[in-house]
C-alpha cells in the first residue's frame, strides 16, 4: 500500500522541441485508493525506466493467442509493430499460441528477440478460444516461458503497437483500464452480477473496470492470476453458467480481491472508434477494427 510516487512535477526531455519542461497531468487520476500508480503519458520518465530495466537484464515474455482465423488477420500486424514498439532495447521472447504453427509469420526479429509457438487445440466455441488462454498461459508460465522471462504481458491478438511501450509499464501486477469504460460510474461497470457465479461482484465491489485484452506481472503473480481465472472458469461451467464477459470478468473479480500494482492508463489500450479524447495524448496500442461478420460464426 501506499506506493505512488508523491505528486511531483517530471522535468523531461520533450520529444518534439528537445527541450527539458514539466510534466504533470493533473486533470487524470495518476494514483489508486491502494497507492497503485496509474501511468499516463508524462507521469514517468522512458529514459530512466529503460536504464533501469536494462540494469536488471530482464528478458520479458510477450504472449498472443491466434486460433483459427484470427491468425492470417491480425498476427502479422500485431508482431511488426512489436518490434517497432514492445520494449525496445530489451531482451524479448513472443509466445505465440495456435493451433497452425506452419502458418505463424516468420520475419527476421530486431537483436535479442526471440519468437516460440506453442500448439494448443482449437476450440469449438470462440467463448471457449477466449477462456481456455488462462489454463494454458497457466501451463506456460509454469514451463519454459517462466524459466526465460521474469515479467510477462499477455495480450489479445486483434491490436496493434503505434507508440513506445516500453519497462515504465512492468510491475508485480498490471491491469489496463479499459477504454470505453474509464469515466463510467462504478455501479454502470459490465461486471458479471449473477451471485452465482464465481466472477460476481456486487453494486458496492469493484475498482475500475479492466481489459483482458492487456495484463502482465511477474511469473509468480501471473501464475496465481491465471490459476484463479481457470479454476473460477471451471466452477461456473460446472454450474453450467458463463460470465458475461468471459475471462474478462474472471480477470475483474481477481484484480478486485488482488489489487494490481500497477493500472495502465486507456493510453495503453485504446479504441480509435472512441475519436479524440483530450486526455489520449499518446496511444501505444490501439484496438484493430472488428468485422464480427468475418470472424463470428
Ligand atoms: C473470438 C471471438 C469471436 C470469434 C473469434 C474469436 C477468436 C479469439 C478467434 O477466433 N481466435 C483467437 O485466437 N482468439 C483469441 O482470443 C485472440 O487472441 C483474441 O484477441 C482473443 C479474444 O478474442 P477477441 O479479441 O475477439 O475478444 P474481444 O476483443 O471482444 O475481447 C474482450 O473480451 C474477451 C472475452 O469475451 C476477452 O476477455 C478479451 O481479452 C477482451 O479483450
Ligand atoms: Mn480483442
Amino acid at each position: 500500500m501506499g506506493t505512488c510516487p508523491p505528486a511531483r512535477m517530471l522535468l523531461l526531455r520533450d520529444n518534439f522541441t528537445g527541450l527539458l519542461r514539466l510534466w504533470a497531468r493533473p486533470e487524470v487520476l495518476t494514483c489508486t485508493s491502494w497507492g497503485a500508480p496509474i501511468i499516463w503519458d508524462g507521469t514517468f520518465d522512458p529514459d530512466m525506466a529503460q536504464q533501469e530495466a536494462i540494469q536488471q537484464n530482464l528478458t520479458i515474455g510477450l504472449t498472443v493467442f491466434a486460433v483459427g482465423r484470427y491468425l492470417e488477420k491480425y498476427l502479422a500486424r500485431f508482431l511488426e509493430t512489436a518490434e517497432q514498439h514492445f520494449m525496445v532495447g530489451q531482451r524479448v521472447v513472443y509466445y505465440v499460441f495456435t493451433e497452425r504453427p506452419a502458418a505463424v509469420p516468420r520475419r527476421p526479429l530486431g537483436p535479442g528477440r526471440q519468437l516460440r509457438v506453442e500448439r494448443v487445440l482449437r476450440e469449438r466455441r470462440w467463448q471457449d478460444v477466449s477462456m481456455e488462454r488462462m489454463r494454458t498461459l497457466h501451463a506456460a508460465l509454469g514451463g519454459r516461458l517462466g524459466r526465460e522471462a521474469q515479467f510477462v504481458f499477455c495480450m489479445d491478438v486483434d491490436q496493434y503497437f503505434s507508440g513506445a511501450f516500453g519497462p515504465e509499464a512492468l510491475a508485480e501486477s498490471v491491469a489496463q483500464l479499459h477504454a470505453w469504460h474509464y469515466h463510467w460510474p462504478r455501479r454502470l461497470l459490465p461486471y458479471e452480477r449473477d451471485a452465482r457465479s464465481a466472477a460476481a461482484l456486487a453494486v458496492d465491489e469493484g475498482d475500475f473496470y479492466y481489459h483482458a485484452a492487456l495484463f502482465g506481472g511477474s511469473v509468480a503473480a501471473l501464475r496465481q492470476l491465471t490459476a484463479h481465472c481457470a479454476r473460477a472458469q471451471q466452477q461456473d461451467r460446472a454450474r453450467g453458467i458463463e460470465a458475461r464477459w468471459h475471462d474478462e470478468s474472471h480477470l475483474n473479480k481477481y484484480f478486485w480481491l488482488h489489487k494490481p500494482a500497477k493500472v495502465l492508463s486507456p493510453e495503453f489500450c485504446w479504441s480509435p472508434e472512441i475519436g479524440q479524447r483530450a486526455e489520449i495524448r499518446h496511444p501505444r496500442l490501439l484496438w484493430a477494427p472488428k468485422e464480427y461478420a468475418l470472424v463470428r460464426d
